[in-house]
């Protein structure tokens, strides 16, 4: 598990609340693409599943916050 700091963890606990709109703990394929719909990120309808197939590590089509914090982690390490 890499270090989060406080802030980073938050940020993507907001990130994942703003996406995850029904509150069940995972971000699914209508979910991304209501966001993509309000402009809310930066994607297009034909990225939703190579996303989720990215970030989905045990398969189930649907991201959960530990997928979610994974890929953060990943993303914030390439920049190093
Ligand atoms: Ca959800
Ligand atoms: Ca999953």
């Amino acid at each position: 598990m890499p270090p989060y700091s406080r802030e980073e963890r938050d940020r993507v606990t907001e990130e994942f609340h703003k996406l995850n709109k029904n509150y069940d703990d995972f971000i699914d394929y209508d979910e991304l693409k209501a966001a993509i719909e309000e402009g809310r990120i930066n994607l297009t309808e034909e990225d939703i599943n190579n996303h989720i197939q990215k970030l989905d590590w045990n398969g189930d089509g649907k991201i959960s916050f530990g997928e979610f914090l994974a890929a953060y982690g990943k993303r914030s390490e390439s920049n190093n």
